[in-house]
């Protein structure tokens, strides 16, 4: 069944609209509809939904959406989508058509806008509406956060020396889909030795050796929600500069989880950790954001903890909290959990130890 269609209702009539046209995965995922590139979905003023596919899709569609009028187009060009939705309209009598802005390119916003006359982009109230998650929403992200650390647990059990951070790539996606992930939620980024310096580094073919360690980030999706996490294991006794690295980062991430408390705004979370890690000398190197939000989508969703975030937390709202330091020639620590706002502080949904792992 088909979710939050209400909600969507409600912002199709707050912004005078007579529908709105939901294309971006996140959205759809929310909206816990077919999520596929050929499929659109449609919400009016009135609350009646569309799906909008093309031949690729119609079957499933048919055979899964019964909740929804399921259009199948003539073609699966983009342009056909729009002549679809522009039909619609017509067909419905609507003058005011939203759109999602960000998920729009510069030349699908020129054949929307030839299409459709009545085109109105949307920003980021589309994006905001996801950033409370209900109890059910929760479950699934929990799930599939709980898959995650299963997975990476299986992955760290087969960590050995001489292995390439191509192997280790190879074994995050495994371990994942062997748990029954849909994708992973992006390409994972695993760091080895110097090269965790990198916060968004790569395997590159290096091979981790002993007395090294491999940073691991990555995520599955399952169930139209994306998982995150970040975890260090050492290989042989870390350096006395490792360790102290390690230390900051994971008092700068408590920092950062106690601090997430509804009526706390992004930037102040951000600041609590950051505070951390400036007085242990390693401000500099903390060189992004302390977190995003977490739910059906990794780029767009809310909240940001990060400096100018001015969105205020409130219960049900999920984030990462993904501190690091990060030391040219000698590496990166990044630890990161999806943590849930509650009344008492953040609550972390991941539960894999942040001590210190020596392998
Ligand atoms: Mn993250």
């Amino acid at each position: 069944m088909a979710k939050h269609l209400e909600t969507l209702q409600a912002l199709v009539v707050e912004h005078g609209l007579d529908a709105v046209v939901l294309r971006s995965k996140a959205m759809k995922s929310w909206a816990q509809v077919m999520t596929g590139t050929g499929c659109t979905l449609v919400v009016d003023a009135h609350g009646a939904a569309y799906l909008l596919v093309d031949g690729r899709y119609h079957a499933q569609a048919q055979e899964t959406q019964r909740d929804l009028e399921v259009i199948l187009l003539p073609s699966q060009d983009n342009a056909s989508i729009y002549t679809g939705v522009a039909e619609l309209a017509r067909a419905k009598g609507w003058s005011q058509v939203g759109f999602e802005g960000a998920a729009l390119s510069a030349f699908e916003y020129g054949t929307v806008t030839a299409a459709v006359p009545g085109a109105v982009l949307l920003g980021s109230e589309i994006a905001g509406m996801r950033a409370v998650k209900d109890a059910e929403e929760l479950a699934r992200l929990q799930h599939a956060v709980d898959l995650s650390e299963d997975a990476f647990n299986a992955v760290v059990s087969q960590l050995r020396r001489g292995m390439t951070d191509y192997e280790i790539n190879a074994l995050v996606a495994y371990e994942c889909y062997k748990r029954g992930a849909e994708r992973l939620s992006f390409d994972t980024i695993v760091g080895v030795g110097a090269y965790s310096a990198h916060p968004h580094c790569r395997p590159c073919g290096a091979t981790l050796e002993d007395n090294s360690h491999v940073m691991i980030d990555f995520g599955m999706q399952l169930g139209g929600m994306q998982s995150d996490m970040t975890r260090v294991v050492f290989t042989g006794e870390p350096s006395s500069e490792l360790v102290r690295m390690y230390t900051t980062v994971l008092e700068a991430q408590l920092a950062g989880i106690a601090a997430m408390r509804p009526g706390v705004m992004g930037e102040a979370v951000d600041a609590a950790a950051r505070a951390v890690i400036d007085a242990a000398g390693y401000g500099e190197t903390f060189n992004h954001g302390l977190g995003h939000g977490i739910g059906s989508d990794n780029e767009t969703e809310g909240p940001l903890l990060r400096k100018g975030s001015t969105t205020i937390l409130a219960p049900g709202m999920v984030a990462s909290c993904e501190p690091g330091v990060y030391v040219a020639g000698v590496g990166g620590i990044r630890i990161e959990d999806a943590v849930l706002v509650t009344p008492e502080g953040g609550q972390p949904l991941n539960h894999v130890t942040k001590d210190l792992v020596v392998i």
